[in-house]
């Protein structure tokens, strides 16, 4: 696709963005500009900028924060779920239809894809948005509403593999890894530096814990009960007792998982926007494959250099 002209857009002063553009500093490979001190996409400028202008946060707001491959499609399906459990029952589950992308869209590829300032008034409450920004970049009224932040992050270096092996087409070629290794070292590549996004969300989880929910890959691998627990408080819909006692974190946990949403229909084919196929989302969902691509000196590299950079932040990660 080319990135520039996909950005052209009737409603939006298409001068006016190239004139921004050209100001500012770019890559081809990933094709990627510089703005407010993170490399976004080129092929969503115009959409980041719509939704900063546009999207007006209410209190019942969930918008979910992650950078790609960090666990995307899992915590739309799992919010989703836990959020809207009064609707109907697992059987009955929209997933069982519709992807997790479908039922939770982006504000850069989906709500602002094709329109600058849509209407989004009627969509019922508790609205539930993803998107790939930083903490830095959301609109100001998502930072100044009472809505909630879910951010979940996943190590740098298993985040680095999935989206180096990431395949959005029939045919298209993983991402040499050799190759964009160093660039992600320099935190150039899509919705990075890697640090200062997960910082962004970290400290503004530490300013305020009510406000932004911070949660990591990994822990939902390890202990999915606790963690799908802890969305449903986050978000203002505990568990009850009874709830629980019928299984019911289980029976979402369990319809979320990545097994059981691989294996669903609305997951094996279709695509976003007619772009990405919605199988592409599903690869191995594992921790620790990064020991299967990076040598020991690669690894290392990510290693100090995220150590570095969250030194004194309390920010940690899991391997
Ligand atoms: P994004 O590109 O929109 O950010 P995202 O879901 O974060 O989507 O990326 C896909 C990754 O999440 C894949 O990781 P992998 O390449 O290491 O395998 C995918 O397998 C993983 N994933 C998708 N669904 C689940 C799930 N239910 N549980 C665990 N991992 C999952």
């Amino acid at each position: 696709m080319n990135a520039t002209v996909e950005m052209e857009n009737k409603e939006s002063p298409k001068d006016d963005l190239h004139e921004l553009l050209q100001t500012l500093e770019r890559h081809v490979s990933p094709p990627v500009v510089k703005y407010g001190g993170f490399w976004v996409p080129e092929m969503v400028f115009r959409q980041i900028l719509s939704t900063q202008k546009n999207f007006k946060a209410q209190g019942t707001d969930i918008i979910l924060s992650t950078l790609p491959k960090s666990g995307t499609t899992w915590l739309k399906a799992l919010t989703f779920s836990i959020a809207n459990r009064h609707l109907f029952t697992i059987d009955q589950s929209p997933l069982l239809t519709s992807s997790p992308h479908t039922l939770v869209p982006f504000f850069e590829f989906n709500v602002y894809w094709e329109q600058e300032n849509p209407d989004l008034s009627n969509i019922p409450s508790p609205r539930i948005f993803a998107t790939h920004m930083p903490f830095e970049l959301l609109p100001d009224s998502i930072r100044e509403s009472d809505c909630r932040i879910i951010c979940m992050c996943r190590n740098p270096l298993d985040q680095f593999v999935s989206y180096c092996n990431f395949s959005p087409k029939e045919n298209s070629e993983p991402v040499p890894i050799d190759k964009n290794f160093d660039m992600f070292c320099q935190g150039i590549h899509f919705y990075g530096p890697f640090w200062d996004h997960m910082l962004g969300y970290w400290n503004a989880h530490l300013e305020n814990p009510r406000k932004v929910l911070f949660l990591r890959y990994e822990d939902l691998k390890e202990d999915i009960t606790s963690q799908v627990k802890k969305i449903a408080e986050f978000i203002g819909f505990p568990f009850s007792l009874e709830e629980e006692e019928q299984g019911l974190i289980d029976h979402i946990s369990g319809l979320c998982s990545f097994q059981s949403l691989r294996s669903l229909a609305p997951n094996k084919t279709g695509s976003v926007n007619g772009i990405v196929k919605n199988s592409s989302f599903f690869r191995k969902g594992q921790v620790g494959d990064w020991t299967n691509y990076l040598t020991p000196a690669m690894a290392a590299r990510i290693k100090k250099l995220m150590d570095s950079k969250f030194e004194g932040s309390g920010l940690m990660y899991n391997t």
